[in-house]
């Protein structure tokens, strides 16, 4: 295989850890815990896994001898750079407990554990793999690992392979399916623990002891990048608005990071929308109003970051999905036997009256978007919704209408992007080379101690990467009760941005002067070689939440 000079020089990269996982560790456990709601449902639904403590890793000064274990490890949902690392870091931890341990990957997500498609990971093959981005030392894939027959299937190739741990890297929704394996096993004694590890480049599955999802750093910063080029690009030309739709399924932490890190003319928050309570028209006039103030400057430029999922956040929007999502997934049979043609007539009839006018006043193209099927686990993939496009010519229409009444005289040309799919492997920054390997090495020690139903969790990751905290964390203490396909299930909570929080407050107090003034920021490029104050920043979100 042919490799970039980078990769080559990358490759010998030694991810820092935190000391405590440098030598000898002990164990040590914190109070019971609980689920952050719905605590009685939760509890009659995992009677073997609620409850369990925080635990974290201390140096020990007594050396333990551990017999080799071997080990399952599934790459589940989303690609998220430093998932190679995780596993990387998998791998080391358990060589340390014991050298004849092993590693066995499933191929392609949890449909590798179910159709008993692995492979056994040698030290040849995690060296080729090191430092850089992409899931495909193993590839990923979405089949959601729910059904009893499914945890039936893969117990069979467990046992085979005499696996005693199943590691899920995985976002919000694959942890809450580790969780529930985790209960099935302990509940039929199948002598196999299941631990989960927190991915995602979206940034939502965090909380009080998982700081951050690994992946979040890396996408930011290439999305940032791009973003910088193009905003100087904008400055230079000076006759486009630029409208780029950002990743992040549900939550706006990315668009919020790069709008830090770049100072854009405006930046959507969807949980702010929601808040808002604010229409579809209100947010279209509200960017108007920044292109017609600007334009009143003789600025006919600017920038725009929207949040992928945006269009679920409007509160008449969301009604509309919600009633969309449970009547696609009762009726799925007979919507796919409708003509094509006849698909928007068909939904318009069905609908209430409320969400089927919404519905019928949406561009032909958006509203066959929004009845595209499902992801695995019953959500809209809005990536596949063009909004940049939406939303810039809806803005195009008010400005036009503006223009009659003469209370605009500017320029409006767009141009527009989607940033998602090119920061997703990127080689992982400093910050998610050290944080990806610390978890995979973390969650070696819980395979140690004999942990099930725990997400490996590393934290005080503002601070240099040797004081970090290495522990783990039990999965129930994250989940609560939401409807999902029209049934109500534990599910991990999404964590959204938070308008309380200091992230959202510090763009909130700055976005009338970047809105108004052109205060563009260029971050340029991601370094991996170079002083430690340009390559191991860790996110603004990251250091505002923590008071940095
Ligand atoms: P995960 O939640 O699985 O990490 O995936 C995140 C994400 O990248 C979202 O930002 C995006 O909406 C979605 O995956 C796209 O999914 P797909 O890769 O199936 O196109």
């Amino acid at each position: 295989m042919t490799k970039s000079a980078l990769q080559i020089a990358r490759a010998s990269y030694q991810p820092k850890m935190p000391v405590s996982l440098l030598g000898p560790v002990k164990m040590v456990e914190g109070e019971a815990t609980q689920s952050v709601a719905d605590q009685e449902e939760i509890k009659r639904l995992f009677p073997k896994t609620y409850g369990l403590p925080v635990v974290k890793f201390m140096p020990s000064d007594q050396k333990h001898s551990y017999a080799p274990v071997n080990v399952g490890v599934i790459l589940s949902g989303g690609q998220a750079p430093g998932g190679h690392n995780v596993i990387a870091g998998i791998f080391d931890g358990i060589k340390n407990l014991n050298p004849a341990s092993r590693l066995f990957g499933f191929i392609l997500g949890p449909a590798g554990l179910i159709e008993h498609n692995y492979v056994e990971l040698t030290a040849e093959i995690i060296d080729e793999y090191r430092n850089t981005g992409g899931f495909d030392i193993i590839g990923s894939g979405r089949t959601k690992l729910e059904k009893k027959e499914q945890f039936d299937k893969g117990l069979i190739i467990l046992k085979a392979l005499d696996i005693k741990t199943l590691i899920i890297i995985g976002g919000d929704d694959s942890n809450t399916n580790a969780c529930v394996l985790a209960e099935y096993y302990a509940a039929i004694n199948a002598g196999v623990q299941v631990l989960g590890c927190p991915k995602t480049i979206d940034g939502d599955l965090k909380n009080k002891m998982i700081e951050a999802s690994f992946g979040f750093d890396t996408a930011c910063k290439v999305y940032s990048e791009v973003i910088g080029n193009i905003q100087r690009d904008c400055n230079s030309a000076r006759k486009y608005w630029h409208f780029i739709k950002l990743m992040g399924r549900s939550a706006s932490h990315i668009a919020l990071e790069c709008a830090l890190q770049v100072q854009p003319n405006y930046c959507i928050i969807s949980e702010e929308v929601e808040a808002k309570n604010m229409s579809l028209d209100d947010l279209i006039a509200d960017i108007a109003r920044v292109v017609a103030q600007r334009a009143e400057q003789g600025n006919n430029f600017g920038t725009v970051l929207i949040p992928e999922g945006v269009i679920e956040f409007i509160p008449a929007m969301k009604r509309l999905i919600a009633e969309l999502n449970d009547f696609l997934a009762s009726r799925k049979e007979e919507f796919e036997l409708i003509r094509q043609s006849e698909k928007r007539n068909y939904i318009i009839k069905m609908l209430s009256k409320e969400n089927s006018d919404i519905y019928a006043s949406l561009p032909e193209g958006v509203a066959k978007q929004l009845t595209l099927e499902r992801d695995p686990h019953g959500n809209v993939q809005v990536s596949l919704i063009e909004t940049e496009k939406l939303l810039a010519e809806m803005v195009g229409v008010k400005l036009a209408e503006w223009k009659k009444d003469g209370k605009y005289n500017g320029k409006f040309s767009t141009q527009t992007h989607f940033f998602g799919y090119e920061g997703r492997c990127a080689a992982p920054s400093n910050f998610d080379a050290d944080y990806c390997y610390s978890l995979g090495y973390t969650a070696a020690g819980l395979v140690a101690f004999g942990k099930t139903g725990y997400m490996s969790s590393v934290r005080n990751t503002t601070a240099p990467a040797s004081e970090w905290i290495a522990g783990g964390v039990p999965i129930t203490m994250m989940l609560n009760m939401e409807r999902r396909n029209n049934e109500m299930k534990p599910v991990i909570q999404k964590a959204l941005v938070d308008l309380e929080g200091a992230p959202f407050k510090n763009f909130a107090a700055k976005r009338a002067a970047w809105a108004m003034h052109t205060s563009y920021v260029y971050p340029g490029p991601i370094q991996y070689f170079g002083p430690t104050e340009v390559c191991d920043q860790p996110t603004k979100t990251l250091l505002l939440e923590q008071g940095k």
